[in-house]
């Protein structure tokens, strides 16, 4: 009987989030005003996404388990046998069980994930669903180098697995770097499979950035929350909103905190003011067509060799390798 293994390891050069203040501080010292998209997650901010990935506007989730459903096959013999699987976050793995059911012989999957909750979850959840696939969890965050743990057996290759387009919540040069840094730890037989939403019409885009539940909504200014929990500031969550736009020239949803009034916040020792209507930038998700991600590929030294989309038409899966 094959002997269910998993291990959870910690990357001890993971830096602590411990200059929160400091990093809001300069995001909001910037014109115009910005933070970083990574400060939504908190545990009710994944909570909120998880509800996000739900709604009948945000076809993404859906439309890459269609995806999955319809080419995990397909995409499992181009990867070919004896894989090591490491995946960049951990969250919902829906996707990454289509994929393992389908995987020849694989030799480890490795989730990368800087929540210990969510790693420790899915870990546990894969594990007990695929006990014959060793689990080498990394608590850890994948936009730094990672030192991987030695794999059971060795593999024939190492593929990097990136669902979700969460790549296109990096700007294009943060992006090109990421997948640089993919590149180097996959080595010169591996390969990175990398889902991202393609480009269309405006409408649909920006349906799913405003869902008709609001949840978006909360999700955005639930970053505002946890600033106010974490770092002691004093935003009033009645007078700012959610507002999210396609800027169809840049191919990207742009979304904002917008505060509603001439206002003034704490920040550490700081009185920040804000003038009404004053919109503060905290995500972008870059849409990409096929040529757009080949050329973003092709900055990091990769070529796309296989990509698939689902029957819809939504959201694509590449294959990238050196
Ligand atoms: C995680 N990421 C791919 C989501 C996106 O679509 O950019 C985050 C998100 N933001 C608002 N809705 C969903």
């Amino acid at each position: 009987s094959v002997q269910a293994s998993f291990d959870i390891r910690d990357d001890d050069r993971r830096p602590p989030v411990d200059d929160l203040l400091g990093i809001v501080q300069r995001g909001l010292r910037a014109r115009p005003k910005r933070l970083p998209s990574w400060l939504f997650y908190d545990e009710r901010g994944s909570q909120l996404f998880e509800a996000i990935c739900e709604q009948p506007e945000y076809y993404l989730t859906r439309s890459e388990i269609a995806l999955m459903d319809a080419h995990a096959g397909d995409i499992a013999d181009v990867l070919g046998p004896d894989v090591r699987l490491v995946e960049y976050g951990s969250g919902n793995a829906i996707k990454t069980r289509m994929l393992l059911e389908h995987l020849h012989a694989p030799v480890s999957y490795v989730p990368v994930e800087i929540s210990a909750e969510p790693l420790r979850n899915s870990t546990q959840a894969l594990n007990s669903s695929f006990p014959g696939v060793p689990v080498q969890a990394l608590h850890a965050d994948f936009t730094r180098p990672l030192r991987l743990p030695i794999p059971p057996r060795a593999p024939r290759r190492t593929v990097i697995y990136f669902p979700g387009s969460t790549i296109g919540n990096f700007e294009a040069r943060d992006a090109a770097e990421l997948l640089r840094k993919m590149r180097g730890e996959m080595g010169d037989n591996g390969g990175i499979l990398i889902g991202a939403d393609l480009k269309k019409d405006t409408a649909t885009i920006e349906a799913a950035y405003n869902d008709k539940a609001g949840v978006t909504s909360e999700f955005t200014l639930n970053m505002l929350v946890r600033l106010n929990r974490e770092i002691g500031s004093d935003f009033d969550l009645s007078s700012f909103r959610h507002r999210a736009h396609y800027n169809a020239m840049a191919g990207r949803i742009e979304t904002f905190i917008v505060s509603t009034r001439d206002q003034k916040v704490r920040v550490g020792k700081q009185q920040v003011s804000f003038t009404e209507e004053e919109a503060m930038q905290v995500e972008y998700s870059c849409k990409y067509s096929p040529e757009d991600f080949a050329a973003l590929a092709g900055k990091a030294g990769l070529a796309v060799t296989h990509e698939w989309t689902d029957p819809q038409g939504m959201f694509a899966v590449y294959y990238l390798m050196r």
